[in-house]
């Protein structure tokens, strides 16, 4: 089957709109404070732990001025996944598992905004697993923070990926017998180039990891531990000095580009440890398909990129 195109028609003349992204114009500009950029009302139980992860969201687009034609905000489905509604701002609450190839589409077009994805461990590691592991090994630039509370909240306590051997739930009322998937295990092992692990306990460490995040080129994935307090109660109370357990950061001596090392740590059992486990530096898809797109276009000067296509379709046929 051939294709053919047609010429597209011709641009609209616009009148140029002063660039506020330039160095000079962004010096004057003021951060969007969090009046500014707040959404909805949450609607989550009162004291579920999702509520810390997004106030420190709107920390740090104040801190790191984050204005909005800047930054793209995107979920899949779950509570954690409603975060969207919850900001003023660019973004879409998308299907089930499905935020990353949403968010790859966002990156990979408009390599200048930065793309944030959220999501819960369900939404992650079950109906969205395949995508976590790809987007990782494409080493796509975007940040994926998942909330992980092993326990599918939204739809009322099953279990989920990350539940614990045992958890009973209505969907296991005997207690869960599936060995749960290591959320850091998984990042480590699927390629991606920036794995650290929080908790929505320590909002000063969320910050932390997400400026991290978001300043390294390439998918960087946080674990953030965040209490569901309606379906899993004191999931995490061992990780939380003010339950009584301990929560300890990365020690100073690891290596982050250690894959071993990080791999180690992420077996650890509760409370374990929290920091960056694993960070290196791999070109993006971002890049390396910015470079075929710019080296095709340099071998058929003179053509249109649509003419481009067409060539190829004729050459297939
Ligand atoms: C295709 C599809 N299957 C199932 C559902 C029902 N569903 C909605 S959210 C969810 C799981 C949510 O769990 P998680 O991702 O852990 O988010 P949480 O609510 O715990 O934050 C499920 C199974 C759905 N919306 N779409
Ligand atoms: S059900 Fe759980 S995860 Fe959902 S809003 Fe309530 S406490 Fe948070
Ligand atoms: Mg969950």
């Amino acid at each position: 089957m051939s294709a053919t195109l047609t010429e597209p028609a011709p641009p609209q003349a616009t009148v140029a709109a002063p660039d506020p992204t330039t160095a000079a114009a962004a010096a004057d500009r003021k951060p969007l404070t969090r009046k500014e950029i707040i959404g909805d009302h949450p609607t989550w139980c009162p004291g579920c732990g999702d509520f810390s992860v997004l106030a420190v969201y709107f920390k740090l687009i104040e801190k790191r001025k984050l204005w909005h034609e800047k930054i793209v905000t995107v979920a899949g489905i779950g509570c954690s996944s409603r975060f969207p509604y919850f900001l003023q701002a660019h973004g879409a609450h998308f299907i089930h598992g499905r935020a990353l190839p949403f968010a790859t589409g966002l990156s990979l077009a408009r390599p200048d905004l930065h793309v944030f994805a959220f999501g819960g461990d369900g939404d992650a590691f079950s109906i969205g697993g395949n995508h976590f592991t790809h987007t990782a090994r494409k080493n796509l630039n975007l940040t994926y923070v998942v909330m992980d509370n092993q326990v599918y909240g939204l739809t009322k306590k099953q279990t989920s990926p990350t539940s614990p051997l045992g958890f009973k739930s209505k969907t296991d009322l005997w207690g869960a017998v599936d060995y749960p998937i290591n959320p850091m295990k998984q990042a480590i092992m699927a390629g991606a180039t920036f794995v650290a692990r929080t908790s929505h306990t320590n909002p000063a460490h969320v910050l932390q990891m997400m400026e991290a995040a978001l300043d390294h080129e390439g998918f960087s994935f946080i674990e953030c531990l965040s209490e569901c307090v309606e379906f899993y109660q004191g999931a995490f109370d061992a990780s939380n000095p003010r339950k009584g357990g301990a929560f300890n950061l990365v020690p100073a001596e690891h290596d982050v580009t250690d894959e071993m090392a990080a791999y180690r740590l992420a077996g650890e059992p509760l409370p374990g440890h929290f920091g960056i486990f694993y960070q290196v530096k791999r070109p993006t898809k971002n890049a390396l398909e910015a470079k075929i797109i710019k080296d095709v276009r340099e071998k058929f000067k003179g053509l249109e990129d649509w003419q481009i296509l067409q060539k190829t379709f004729d050459r297939m046929n």
